[in-house]
């Protein structure tokens, strides 16, 4: 949809999971047309056949100037699966993870791409760095995610304050190094930043601003979801935080260049 296979491959794939995202998915795509520069590709990610975002993106294809690619999850219903199927479907270096429900900035997208640019492995949009900010949404999920970021900042010198932001601009190296094992939820991005950090890839940050949707349903389960966070939070303070367990096998990158030659985009 949208361009001709003669094109040269996009220098960046979207992957977008959704579920049910009728109402959002035009002004979502409006704002990839408006916000970013970059040559991209969307990959809208659903997981039945039903879902109503997708008669919407069918229609909206042809009107936009960048590829549209509707990827069916297969690899069992939920967004983290959802995420997994639409990485395995994208082919450019550098893939962005963002939702379907506008609460992205994604005029933060070209600032993301120049990180990338400078040699970032790992860009993390930062609701809770200077300049970031959160506007809505549940205040305990809030609360324990900004907790959660700062705090594994804190203890172990993961670059960045937000870890739990599954908007993420991430190098394919990273994807390809590391399998992803959780199987629910939201919690790829905590994982695959966890492992990223003590793989010894370039994380660096960016601010976001997040905003609650203001349309359609979350489909977030707090107290479901909530446990899954936990492995990976401990599994960084126990190889860096207490400075004691630095044993544990982690796979590493093959040529992976000093994290310190990130200069900090700010
Ligand atoms: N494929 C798929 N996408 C989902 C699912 N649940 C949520 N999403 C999408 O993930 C993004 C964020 O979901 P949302 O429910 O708003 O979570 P919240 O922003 O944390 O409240 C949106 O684009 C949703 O459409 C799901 O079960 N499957
Ligand atoms: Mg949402």
């Amino acid at each position: 949809m949208g361009t001709s296979s003669a094109d040269p491959p996009p220098v960046l794939d979207f992957v977008v999971p959704v579920y049910n995202e009728r109402e959002n998915i035009e002004a979502f795509l409006r704002q990839v047309k408006t916000q970013v520069e970059i040559p991209c590709r969307v990959l809208i990610v659903y997981d039945f056949p039903e879902d109503n975002t997708i008669p919407e993106v069918t229609r909206l294809a042809s009107l936009m100037p960048f590829e549209i690619k509707l990827v069916e999850n297969t690899l069992g219903r939920g967004p983290l699966n959802a995420i997994r199927a639409g990485i395995t479907a994208s082919t450019s270096e550098a893939v962005i993870v963002t939702m379907a429900d506008c609460s992205d900035d994604l005029g933060d997208v070209s600032r993301m791409y120049a990180c990338y640019a400078q040699g970032a492995d790992l860009v993390c949009a930062s609701r809770y760095m200077r300049g970031g900010g959160q506007i809505g949404g549940p205040l305990i999920k809030g609360l324990l995610s900004r907790v959660a970021g700062i705090s594994l900042r804190l203890l172990t010198g993961l670059p960045t304050m937000d870890a739990t932001n599954n908007f993420k601009l991430y190098r394919r190296q990273v994807l390809e190094t590391f399998p992803v094992e959780s199987q629910k939820g939201f919690v790829f991005a905590l994982e695959v930043t966890v492992k990223a950090f003590l793989g010894g890839f370039a994380i660096t940050e960016v601010p976001t601003i997040w905003r609650d949707r203001t349309a359609g349903k979350s489909n977030f389960r707090l107290l479901q979801w909530l446990p899954l966070y936990w492995r990976w939070y401990w599994l960084a303070v126990r190889a860096r935080g207490f400075g004691l367990y630095r044993s544990i096998p982690i796979p590493r990158k093959s040529e992976s260049p000093p994290r310190s030659k990130l200069q900090d985009p700010m």
